[in-house]
């Protein structure tokens, strides 16, 4: 049944390619390196990979600009490589989601050069054109996600095309049916190969209303998403998850409501949001607030109780990593990043886990704009210096939120270059590599990952943590994050100290509990009584 899907049960892992394992030495991670860690991935548990973009692509954005959908990136390997991946995956039991990106393709794909070939062009409409305004200046004002105009002037047919990423990311038509037939042509011809189903990029953008100012969930939006749901994804037993930044509590039911044929889940984002500046953004991030977090992940959890499925993660490649952002990467690294593990993983709906979060990968920590590659941090530090920031100041904001600080490559051992590579990393990779890496977890029955391959498993073994319903305690207090979970007559209950002190705790009756120990960061705990005391990021779930 639609209620028991696979991926409800399932633990999701997601590597972005160019930084996971490179098997050349050119310094690149690529497919065989990914093949050659299957047994790892397999050891932890995982039910499924998200593989960020593998396919041709020049790779402005690392692959989020892509050239042909279906083929795969020299420096990443070949379709043989792929295939094996998939076959080795499915194997040890684990899918392969690939990153459907089509929002925009890159300038350089076949039916931009056709469409920029001249305005009476077959697929002149595969893309957003406009006419220039009176002075000649672009169409209208929207900027780019990543800094500047998300319009470019096209000299050969004098009119403007829309980028809402770079200008190199050209924005593709919905509203043309031949383009999404075409769309909907390279999907099945993926699903036909095998893989487990799709994460789909900006997936809110796709319906943009670019005349009347409407970017994001656009009126056809869900209608596009019920077509693709009907030219493609029915009657296959695969999962989908939407990326999207203005998804809230209401639309996400639209998404994935059972009854609606759209998609799986999203992935939300008001839990990152909420801790950017109003006006810098990201590169300005507010203080930590707990009750404030809590009071976005309670909110969600209870919104989609009864339909839809939410998602569950800390970071991607995207955003920092889990244990810098929301733990503490020092003094308390290995507490505070089981503690964020058990907190999540235990929630309804699906964890996704970003590669090396499983030992408790760091943020980069870079000192010059040099060491940064990514177009998006590289075009704010030139548009924000410009406007009067100081470069330490902007610098300081990329530490914490720079899209870098979860691609420097995985730390697989102490050895050079941490057993990414043989040759020079394409970034740098983080000198803690000698004490934070995978080899080590591996061999410490203590570590973060033997923590999170126990929570997987107990994700496959308990019913209660797939489906059962969700009771948020202590909500506003600012250091304690508690919940249970019940399902028949079963209880779970979790309860995580969000700070590196010491405290006690006066429990409220109905908390209460007493039964199982299921995992734990410090000494095992049966018991949640009147009061407790926590340590500092302890953090435990009781089964009764
Ligand atoms: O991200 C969408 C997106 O909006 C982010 O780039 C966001 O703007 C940024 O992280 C916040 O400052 C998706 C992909 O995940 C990202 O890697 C791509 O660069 C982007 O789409 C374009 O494809
Ligand atoms: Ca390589």
């Amino acid at each position: 049944t639609p209620q028991d899907s696979w991926w409800k049960s399932a633990t999701a892992y997601q590597i972005y390619p160019r930084s996971f394992c490179d098997s050349n030495g050119d310094g690149i991670g690529d497919i065989p390196g990914i093949i050659s860690k299957l047994d790892y991935l397999a050891e932890l548990g995982i039910g499924f990979i998200w593989l960020s973009p593998v396919y041709r692509s020049p790779m402005a954005d690392n692959g989020y600009d892509i050239s042909d959908y279906q083929d795969i990136a020299p420096e990443f390997g070949t379709r043989e490589d792929f295939d094996r991946l998939l076959a080795g995956a499915r194997e040890r039991g684990i899918g392969i989601v690939m990153d459907l990106v089509v929002n925009h393709s890159s300038d350089e794909h076949p039916w931009f050069i056709e469409s920029r070939s001249s305005r009476d062009a077959g697929k002149r409409d595969f893309y957003v054109w406009r006419d220039p305004a009176d002075d000649g200046g672009p169409p209208n004002d929207l900027q780019s996600f990543f800094g500047g105009p998300a319009w470019t002037l096209d000299e050969n047919t004098g009119q403007y095309y829309l980028h809402l990423f770079d200008r190199k990311q050209p924005d593709l038509n919905w509203e043309n049916p031949a383009m999404r037939r075409e769309i909907w042509k390279m999907i099945n011809w993926w699903l036909d190969r095998g893989v487990a189903g799709f994460r789909m990029d900006v997936i809110d953008l796709i319906a943009k209303e670019i005349d009347r100012g409407i970017i994001a969930d656009g009126p056809r939006l869900h209608e596009y998403l019920q077509e693709m749901h009907r030219e493609t994804l029915a009657g296959r037993d695969i999962v989908t998850v939407g990326e999207a930044w203005s998804a809230n509590t209401e639309n996400a039911l639209l998404y994935s409501g059972q009854a609606r044929n759209e998609l799986s889940m999203v992935f939300q984002f008001e839990h990152v949001t909420q801790q950017w500046d109003g006006k810098l953004g990201k590169w300005k991030p507010r203080p930590f607030d707990l009750a404030a977090l809590k009071r976005v992940m309670n909110k969600w959890q209870l919104a989609l109780a009864d339909d839809g499925w939410n998602s569950l993660f800390w970071g991607n490649h995207d955003l920092p990593r889990a244990v810098s952002k929301y733990g503490d990467d020092k003094r308390w690294r290995v507490e505070s990043a089981k503690m964020l593990a058990t907190v999540l993983h235990l929630m309804k709906g699906t964890p996704y886990i970003y590669q090396g979060e499983e030992f408790g990968m760091t943020n980069a920590a870079f000192s010059r704009i040099d060491q940064f590659k990514d177009l998006e941090t590289l075009n704010f530090y030139d548009l924000q210096t410009a406007a009067g920031v100081a470069p330490e100041d902007f610098i300081a904001g990329a530490n914490e939120n720079s899209r870098d600080n979860a691609r420097t490559p995985v730390q697989w051992s102490s050895a050079r270059q941490a057993g990414f590579t043989t040759g020079t990393p394409w970034i740098d990779i983080n000198p803690n590599h000698s004490e934070i890496n995978a080899a080590e977890a591996l061999q410490d029955p203590q570590s973060i990952f033997t923590h999170y391959r126990c929570l997987a498993k107990l994700r496959r073994e308990l019913p209660v943590i797939v489906h059962g319903d969700y009771q948020p305690w202590l909500e506003e207090h600012p250091q304690v994050f508690a919940y249970s979970r019940h399902l028949d007559d079963q209880t779970l209950t979790v309860v995580a100290n969000f700070g590196d002190r010491e405290l006690q705790l006066e429990v409220p009756e109905a908390m209460r509990a007493e039964g199982r120990g299921l995992i734990a960061n410090y000494e095992d705990r049966n018991v949640i009584g009147a009061r407790l005391s926590l340590q500092p990021y302890e953090a435990f779930a009781i089964l009764s």
